[in-house]
């Protein structure tokens, strides 16, 4: 089959952020745009001769189109195998568990993750390594060099194949497979927890609502849940995955989730309620009247892994991301194991996964997961917790409260200020960075700061070094602010403001977070000057 040269020019900014490049659809629909990133990709990740690769999205609007180019470009760069989940379909855990199974040399996941989708909302392409994770630092930033340079992309001349049937084809020397997305992830979860436990819960009642919000776990949940756990027909809400999300954002929030949220402190609750993002990584617990946050998650999750068979041999080490609450410190503390503080981005935890010095790793961005594949998971979150919940036979809020009470609280938000200007936002940060020398020993209301930093991390497997990490305002008695802008947007810049004050086991365990934080949140604008540098006045998002 003839290989194509197709001569370009580079597009400025395709550098990957906090996880792939994240672009709106009109951006990547632009002649050669998508193109470009992919063979920048290819052109240079490790890979022999002949390797395999996998393909997979979260099912939005765009994914086709950029599904059947990267086949052909993947067979006239040298791949002797693709696999692709049926109709585009892999949730991002389940790519990753994929490209360790069948031993692909890396993998392409189309997704923009709790990103609106639709042609006026998001995409994108992200890159993960043959671990299985996502590409590290030194990775994208090879891949970002070379999208300046390029000067042709190569594909082959093909015509699209039929995405929706399980098979193999042959794409100009290439195998290309499409393969059943569900199958091999969900045998993997029945590997990890006690399932017949859980059938054992649900027959004596167990009942939880789970929210796909249209997006890709739709088939992953219905499959586990309500065909191999026996969860009642309905169990799985939104579980069809449509191109638009059905027009909402598939963020599992109290604010894009607000129907499960209504259901779970309504009369009716089932005992159990969760929801998954766009490509099934993140997770939302809920318990009947009870939030869990995903810090809080984390470290209940590692308190009482052991009770699920996969992790019964106990756990070598709990990461977390810097601005995630210090709750799952406190767990590694009493089980005597390590705790790691890492960067914003799943990433920095590949190499502790794969130094086997940490087990359960979690982000306060509603990420959890473990040393199972290298992507957090959002499924798997919620079964370890119907794992822990079967076995234990106490309910959400039951388990939070006793939790509180060994280890005490850490009370814990997000403020989001979204679609700011990048020059204000930029200025906001570069103002606080200027001034966090003078910071120690001034007080704002009742909370006086005890140091302030600018968080850099040196990865203890590697010994690179990641700096300008976010800016750390720590307060005499453990409470503390963090700043830092996001990347993962697709207009402007979002201000993301982490709030954290942690009340001891003889404290007040059960107030609401927002009287707990007023000090912190005050506190977080005098010392910021997020009005001044904004105008705005609330956060757009609270989580
Ligand atoms: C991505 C990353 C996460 C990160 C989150 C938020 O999640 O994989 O590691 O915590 O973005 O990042 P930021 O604060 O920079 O927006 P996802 O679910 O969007 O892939």
């Amino acid at each position: 089959m003839t290989i194509t040269t197709h001569q370009t020019t580079p597009y400025a900014g395709q550098k990957p952020g906090t996880s792939g490049l994240r672009k709106k659809v009109r951006v990547f629909a632009q002649p050669g745009y998508a193109e470009n990133f992919i063979q920048a990709v290819f052109d240079v990740v490790e890979r022999a001769p002949g390797s395999t690769l996998v393909i997979g999205g979260d099912g939005r609007y765009h994914n086709r189109t950029v599904i059947q180019q990267a086949i052909r470009m993947a067979a006239a760069n040298g791949y002797g195998q693709v696999l692709v989940g049926q109709g585009g379909i892999l949730s991002t855990p389940a790519a990753s568990n994929v490209i360790r199974r069948y031993k692909a040399s890396g993998g392409l996941i189309l997704s923009a993750s709790h990103n609106p989708g639709g042609p006026d909302e998001d995409f994108g392409i992200k890159y993960n390594i043959a671990n299985g994770g996502p590409a590290p630092e030194g990775v994208t930033e090879s891949i970002y060099a070379r999208t300046q340079t390029i000067d042709r992309w190569l594909a082959v001349d093909a015509d699209d194949i039929d995405l929706d049937t399980c098979g193999s084809v042959d794409v100009g020397g290439c195998q290309v497979s499409v393969i059943d997305p569900v199958a091999d992830y969900a045998d993997l979860m029945e590997t990890l927890f006690d399932f017949a436990a859980i059938r054992a819960a649900v027959a004596d009642g167990l009942t939880m609502a789970f929210d796909a919000m249209h997006a890709v776990t739709g088939p992953y949940a219905t499959e586990i849940l309500e065909k191999r756990l026996g969860f009642a027909p309905g169990t799985v809400r939104h579980g069809v995955p449509l191109e638009d999300f059905g027009g909402h954002h598939p963020d599992p929030n109290m604010v894009h989730a607000k129907a499960l949220f209504d259901t779970m402190f309504g009369p009716d609750a089932p005992d159990f309620g969760a929801a998954s993002d766009g490509d099934g990584d993140r997770n939302l617990i809920v318990g009947k009247g009870r939030f869990i946050t995903p810090s809080d998650s984390l470290a209940m999750l590692a308190a009482n892994a052991h009770l699920a068979p996969g992790y019964a041999r106990g756990l070598a080490g709990i990461a977390r991301s810097m601005p995630t609450s210090a709750a799952a410190d406190r767990v590694a503390e009493a089980l005597g194991i390590p705790a790691y503080e890492t960067p914003t981005g799943w990433k920095f935890f590949g190499n502790l996964l794969d130094a086997g010095m940490a087990t359960i790793c979690g982000e306060e961005s509603a990420g959890t997961g473990s040393d199972h594949v290298r992507e957090k998971d959002g499924l798997w979150a919620v079964l370890l917790w119907l794992n822990i919940l079967a076995v234990r036979k106490i309910s959400v809020d039951e388990l939070a409260r006793e939790h509180w009470a060994k280890y005490g609280r850490n009370y814990y938000a997000r403020h989001d200020y979204e679609g700011l200007p990048t020059e204000q936002a930029d200025a906001l940060i570069a103002a606080l960075n200027g001034k966090l020398a003078s910071l120690p020993g001034q007080s704002f209301g009742p909370l006086t700061v005890a140091a302030a930093d600018s968080f850099s991390y040196l990865d203890p497997v590697d010994g690179s070094t990641s700096a300008n990490q976010g800016l750390r305002v720590l307060f005499e008695g453990g409470s503390r602010i963090v700043f830092r802008l996001s990347g993962t947007g697709t207009e402007g810049a979002t201000l993301r403001v982490y709030l954290e004050r942690y009340e001891p086991a003889d404290g007040y365990l059960d107030r609401e977070t927002s009287d707990m934080l007023a000090d912190l949140i005050a506190a977080a604008d005098a010392v910021a000057g997020i009005v001044a540098h904004t105008g705005r006045t609330a956060p757009d998002v609270i989580t």
